[in-house]
């Protein structure tokens, strides 16, 4: 398919939820700080309820409201599909959009199952359209600038990892049966929806992948009020109850492509820990931490420092030489959690334009299942290492 360099990208979204809340201000912003090959139309944006999907529209600046997403598929007068549904409905979506020759990005999980993750992957390299996964953490400044200094050699052979994801909005139990707490919408709990992340990250900094895992997984509160409401991520319970038919919790170790063992956690029972994702690279000439809720530090670790200098130095990563800072702020005027969705969003369109291979691709999200899958599978196995 040729386009005329200049013509704008008619986008649709299909969802409406937290991250269709943030991926529309990725839209309205990127244009708006980085210098874009392409112009961006909000054309449409999708979902079931008539009056919401119209209310979101009109907030979030779309120009029009859908509900019927394989109507707007179809349609030849878009060129992007991004799609922020439960992970149950992305195959279907992609695989459709993919067909019909459009670019799509895809929120993570890339699906719930691997077999529909490799249907989707498979679609993606069948296509002439740019195919690209959400995992969005990548474009926190601070990780991009680790993953550079890792293969720079910066901290020499990878020798440790570990990663945690920690939030704590079930420890109420009578925090609401929604949508993230049943397998046959969400796929997988803390695993899939927060796990895939520490996963995915350790993977892209080290640039090493998981071969073998494990671990063990659990659901602490196994009955919850019924959703009545939707609100945020935690939602309104009602006097009926329901069963919670995901993991609560996932403790795991893996070892990486290079040889390193690797220790994960992910919980959404961390009393206190809102919303804290560790990642820490222990290498043979040094070592990089980081914690998303400090996201503007790379604590940065050298071993070649002179004796008596040693320590983690604490990198404040918005200099206007650091990745994707070239469009906001003078120095140390910090960046929050919406900006890295402003540059997923670049990233794409620039892929869009020089008709590159964005990452990460559906194959990427491909792998990620099957890790979290490996992972399930040991737990059933009291914990027996499992390979990938
Ligand atoms: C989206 O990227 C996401 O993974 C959500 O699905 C999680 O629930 C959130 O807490 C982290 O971001």
């Amino acid at each position: 398919m040729s386009e005329p360099v200049r013509a704008p990208l008619r986008v649709a979204m299909i969802g409406y939820g937290f991250m269709g809340a943030a991926h529309s201000q990725a839209w309205r912003t990127a244009p708006r700080v980085f210098d874009l090959p392409r112009d961006i139309e909000m054309s449409v944006i999708v979902g079931r309820n008539e009056d919401a999907v119209a209310s979101a529209a009109a907030k979030w600046g779309w120009a029009e409201a859908a509900t019927d997403w394989r109507e707007v598929v179809a349609r030849d007068d878009l060129d992007v599909i991004d799609i922020v549904t439960p992970g149950h409905s992305h195959d279907e979506i992609a695989i459709a959009a993919l067909e019909a020759g459009k670019h799509v990005l895809c929120e993570k999980p890339l699906a719930n199952t691997v077999e529909d993750a490799d249907r989707m992957a498979a679609a993606a390299r069948g296509s002439d359209g740019v195919a690209m996964l959400g995992f969005t953490y990548r474009r926190v400044p601070a990780l991009t600038r680790a993953r550079d200094l890792i293969a720079e050699g910066r901290i020499g052979t990878v020798q440790q990892v570990r990663s945690a994801y920690r939030q704590d909005w079930l420890v109420d139990p009578e925090a609401p049966l929604s949508w993230r707490l049943k397998k046959d919408e969400a796929g997988a709990g803390s695993l899939g929806d927060i796990g895939g992340h520490a996963v995915d990250l350790v993977q892209f900094l080290t640039g090493q992948q998981l071969t073998t895992v494990s671990g063990v997984i659990e659901t602490i509160v196994k009955q919850r009020p019924v959703e009545t409401e939707r609100v945020g991520i935690a939602g309104k319970g009602g006097d009926e109850y329901g069963d919670v038919t995901v993991d609560d919790v996932a403790i795991f170790t893996g070892r990486l492509s290079g040889g390193a063992l690797a220790a994960f956690e992910a919980t959404r029972f961390a009393t206190g820990r809102k919303n804290e994702l560790t990642v820490e690279i222990s290498g043979s000439a040094g070592a990089i931490a980081f914690n998303l809720e400090s996201m503007n530090e790379l604590q940065v670790y050298d071993r070649t420092a002179p004796d008596g200098e040693q320590g983690f130095t604490r990198v404040i990563v918005t200099e206007p030489g650091h990745p994707y800072l070239e469009g906001w702020w003078p120095t140390g005027h910090m960046l929050g959690y919406e900006h890295a969705f402003s540059h997923q969003v670049k990233d794409f369109v620039d892929a869009i334009a020089d008709g590159s291979a964005p990452t990460p691709t559906f194959d990427d999200g491909a792998q990620v299942q099957r890790v979290l899958a490996a992972v399930e599978e040991s737990s059933a196995a009291d914990a027996r290492w499992t390979a990938v």
